[in-house]
């Protein structure tokens, strides 16, 4: 999701040298893979998006796979990318390094002050030793490798799979399927009461590019919306846009996480970026994406 968006909108500013890869072509776990590619490819300009992702009950359960996966994918790919040198890599974590109980709004200086939300302690681990893999490349070897925090995000190319995708596209998927069947209820997970920020992916893929053109420190930058929003709220405003007129059901059999994760954005907004794509806006344009992916052929 995050790599399309950021290929279409460097496409859109008239970039026409992009190296991409997908799974399909390169397993990025594989590090004689990875540097044979980046010894073939010499790319100038790294953009890091590729990792396992998964909402909070892949992550749950799968927790082996998500911190070795991603420990292996970001580690081939910062370590090919400095030997071969690349001069710049902007390296994509999550707002969930965070602590659990983090102050809000969070503050990228809150890293490592508290314990992690047990639910995603394997990505977040993951993700931060990304993130002080790019700080100590250029503390020992002067790497122009940056970082970015983004928060929830959603959009085209989501994950709309209901066991191991995000909230937002879960929510499109079963309203949307509850008021194609007709059935009177949609059930969603855990009490309602936790609260999410969400960016529309293209503009984590604008703030990116503004990152990877205009800024080159060791510490980390939060890409956020500004707000946040109750899962219960997030529910009522998507069955609005599908249309879904039936009852919404919270079913605290599933966990709750984290009860909020809002990022403090003033140091990207002090260089200049903010996000442009409205939640509710967003929201109809993603449910327009899933609908056209679901027409038949
Ligand atoms: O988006 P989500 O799966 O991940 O869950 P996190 C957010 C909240 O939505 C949780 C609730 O309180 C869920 O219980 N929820 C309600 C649902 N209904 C559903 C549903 O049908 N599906 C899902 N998935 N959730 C993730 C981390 O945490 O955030 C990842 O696990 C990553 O590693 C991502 O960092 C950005 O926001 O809790």
């Amino acid at each position: 999701m995050v790599g399309s968006a950021i290929q279409r909108k460097l496409e859109s500013e008239g970039y026409q040298n992009l190296i991409t890869s997908d799974r399909s072509e390169l397993d990025l776990r594989r590090q004689a893979d990875v540097e044979k590619f980046f010894d073939e490819e010499k790319p100038e300009y790294v953009f890091l998006a590729a990792a396992k992702v998964g909402g909070i009950q892949a992550n749950n359960t799968y927790k082996a796979d998500f911190i070795l996966d991603n420990l292996q994918i970001q580690t081939n790919i910062i370590t090919a990318a400095h030997q071969s040198g690349v001069k710049k890599l902007l390296f994509l974590g999550s707002s969930c390094i965070y602590p659990k109980m983090a102050p809000q709004p969070i503050k990228e200086e809150y890293l490592l002050t508290g314990s992690l939300e047990p639910t995603n302690e394997p990505y977040a681990i993951a993700k931060i030793a990304g993130l002080k893999a790019c700080q100590y490349l250029r503390e020992q070897y002067g790497a122009d490798f940056i970082s970015m925090m983004p928060t929830n995000l959603y959009g085209p190319n989501d994950n709309f799979d209901l066991k191991t995708s995000h909230v937002l596209p879960a929510l499109i998927r079963k309203f949307h399927d509850a008021q194609e069947s007709g059935a009177p209820s949609v059930e969603v997970w855990g009490s309602g009461t936790p609260r999410r920020e969400f960016l529309h992916v293209d503009d984590c893929a604008g703030a990116a590019i503004f990152l990877m053109e205009n800024y080159s420190e060791g510490e980390t930058v939060n890409v956020g919306w500004g707000e946040d929003i109750s899962i219960a709220e997030l529910a009522h405003l998507i069955s609005d846009v599908v249309g879904f007129s039936g009852e919404i059901i919270f079913n605290t059999d599933y966990p709750d996480g984290t009860p909020r994760k809002l990022l403090d954005t003033s140091r990207i907004n002090n260089l200049g970026w903010r996000p442009k794509i409205a939640l509710r806006e967003g929201i109809a344009s993603a449910y327009r994406w899933f609908q056209e992916g679901r027409q038949p052929a």
